[in-house]
């Protein structure tokens, strides 16, 4: 069993409070900003600038710190295109046998459909993958922690470093993403969690006219 090492928090920041206040308050003011978007311009995006938001990513916290996820970006043309073929199959199923009448019903006001013309406009997808389990050197399985919420803030923190830096994303879910394993070539110790659609609005983007809760709607102090 390895001994825990332990080095001094010298990264911790310790502000006044009232600079705190202005922080916490700035801080949501910019996160405030961030939509999904669904109308992409082909404008390239830097490629440090996506590797320094995975980079954030990988910052969250995780189970036994085993950080199981694993990013794939794609800005392949080719391979942008298997993939909206793949999402535009799934997604066709989905509009027309899959979903119930309710869940049509609590989509219709985000006005989406089958069609995915976004997987190959954007210059990125990043398609996020969790490790469901570890494979060791002699191939025995070995068991991931809380492996949801793991990837779940990783992908949280990516959200937000791309908004921070200044470019918009969509979280697509087409279901089921088995076929990202395949087009993308990832082991069957991963399952897709997302794909993520990165880039610049296309000019005159419009967003669904919708709204946050508000604070008293989400939380409960005791
Ligand atoms: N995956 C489909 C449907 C969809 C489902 C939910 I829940 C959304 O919040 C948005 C869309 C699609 O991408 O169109």
């Amino acid at each position: 069993m390895p001994e825990p090492t332990f080095t001094p928090l010298y990264s911790y920041m310790k502000y006044p409070e009232d600079e705190m206040k202005k922080r916490a308050d700035s801080f949501y003011r910019q996160v405030q900003n961030r939509r999904t978007v669904r109308t992409f311009s082909e404008r390239e995006v830097p490629r440090d600038v996506i590797e320094n938001c995975i980079l954030a990513a990988g910052t969250a916290p995780s189970g036994a710190n085993i950080q199981p996820w694993h990013f794939v970006v794609i800005g392949n043309p080719e391979i942008k295109r298997q993939i909206r073929t793949a999402a535009e199959k799934e997604e066709h199923e989905f509009y027309t046998h899959r979903a119930s009448p309710e869940w049509l019903e609590d989509l219709s006001y985000l006005g989406t459909d089958e069609h995915k013309p976004f997987l190959e406009t954007a210059p990125y997808l990043i398609a996020i993958f969790e490790e469901s389990y570890r494979v060791l050197a002699d191939g025995k399985h070995r068991k991931n922690y809380y492996v949801g919420e793991s990837t779940g803030i990783a992908t949280g923190i990516l959200l937000t470093a791309i908004h921070h830096s200044g470019l918009v994303s969509l979280t697509h879910t087409p279901s089921p993403m088995g076929f990202l394993n395949k087009i993308l070539k990832r082991p069957k110790n991963e399952k897709p969690f997302l794909l993520l659609v990165v880039g610049y609005p296309a000019e005159g983007t419009v967003v669904p006219d919708i709204s946050k809760k508000t604070l008293s709607e989400i939380v409960t102090f005791y």
